[in-house]
């Protein structure tokens, strides 16, 4: 709790620039917390995490920028939420050393996300890789987070955080809250416009497959027209049709509408027309969060002295937390 709020965490890895996927099924929903006065959330760009897939310096740089000003440019106001770089607060790679060590590799070995993420990146199976859920863990103990909006995917990562806090405060005493699962309103879950098995991702080697939150109005519908869809020739809502279904998914999310309502509108249309409208409807969503993430990337002074102010602030409540785990673990305080 932070003055009578309850706490939530999240947060974007800056390994691409973000997809309609990121957007429609997390940052969309982060935004509509905004107003929620009795929540305080943080929201960070996961850079740590993101080394865990080599990155070329340049474009993780850039990509942590954009993101950033893609936080704003969506919605969230920097004055109510805390929106911070994850490698400007030492403290989470300090927690994460300590949890490592309450930590056991039988854990990690269970973890889904670290075999598809190896198997994808067989030529750098690295040890961050495999202990990223430490490193999710303190993200979200520092914080005393009660809560975190976790897609299915990252299900398994919460739950070893709350394995991990419960065991420290098992010895220690009450030191971290145990965070639970936030489920919002409506997290969409968006597949790949090309394989609509595969989620949508932004560092999906197609990018035919994903939706890019700069991607112009061209390239919007360029990319819908390109869809793989089936050869039914019909609109419907079902699991045997996964690209029209992920096509009146992203439809319903950017328009409001409902699965039945989009069917019975393209009632008897072919997809070239529905995948126009969807097009559209996206390029109408985006527009205006482009509009404005163009404007707040040219004022550098301004994203700089925000990133500065919000770097203070988690680092205020992330060090409390530290202290408080440093002392309890036996390490000595540096004399005043
Ligand atoms: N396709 C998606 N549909 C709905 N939600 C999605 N999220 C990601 N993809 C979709 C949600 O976005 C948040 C941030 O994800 P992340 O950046 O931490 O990493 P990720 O889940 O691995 O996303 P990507 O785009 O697939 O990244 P890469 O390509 O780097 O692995 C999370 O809340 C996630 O659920």
């Amino acid at each position: 709790m932070i003055d009578g709020k309850k706490v939530l965490l999240s947060g974007m890895q800056s390994t691409g620039i973000i997809t309609l996927g990121n957007y429609l099924g997390a940052l969309k929903n982060w935004v509509d917390l905004n107003d929620d006065e009795s929540i305080q959330c943080f929201y960070a760009v996961m850079d740590l995490h993101s080394i865990t897939v080599r990155q070329e310096p340049a474009a993780l740089r850039k990509n942590g920028r954009i993101l950033y000003a893609l936080y704003i440019a969506a919605g969230l106001d920097p004055e109510k939420n805390c929106l911070f770089f994850q490698s400007h607060v030492p403290a989470h790679a300090q927690l994460a050393w300590i949890l490592n060590c309450y930590t056991y590799m039988g854990e990690m070995n269970r973890m889904t996300q670290f075999k598809d993420k190896a198997a994808k990146h067989a030529d750098n199976i690295n040890t961050g890789l495999f202990t990223y859920p430490v490193l999710m863990a303190a993200d979200i103990l520092l914080y005393q987070a009660d809560m975190v909006p976790v897609g299915k995917d990252q299900m398994q990562h919460l739950e070893i955080a709350r394995d991990i806090a419960g065991r420290f405060n098992g010895i220690y005493g009450d030191v971290f809250t145990i965070p639970e699962a936030y489920i919002g309103k409506n997290g969409a879950k968006i597949m790949s416009l090309q394989d609509p098995s595969k989620k949508m991702s932004k560092s999906d080697e197609n990018p035919n497959g994903s939706i890019l939150l700069l991607d112009d109005m061209d390239t919007i519908m360029r990319k819908f027209k390109k869809a793989v869809t089936d050869s039914d020739g019909f609109i419907a809502y079902t699991d045997d049709k996964p690209g029209i279904k992920n096509l009146i998914d992203i439809y319903c999310a950017s328009t409001g509408k409902t699965p039945d309502e989009t069917v019975k509108e393209f009632d008897g249309c072919g997809y070239g027309t529905f995948k126009e409208a969807v097009g559209e409807s996206v390029a109408a969503v985006l527009k205006p969060v482009q509009d404005k993430y163009h404007a707040l990337i040219e004022d550098k002074a301004y994203v700089d002295s925000l990133m500065k102010e919000n770097a203070e602030k988690a680092s205020y409540y992330a060090n409390k937390t530290l202290r408080k785990v440093m002392k309890k673990v036996g390490f000595i305080e540096l004399p005043r």
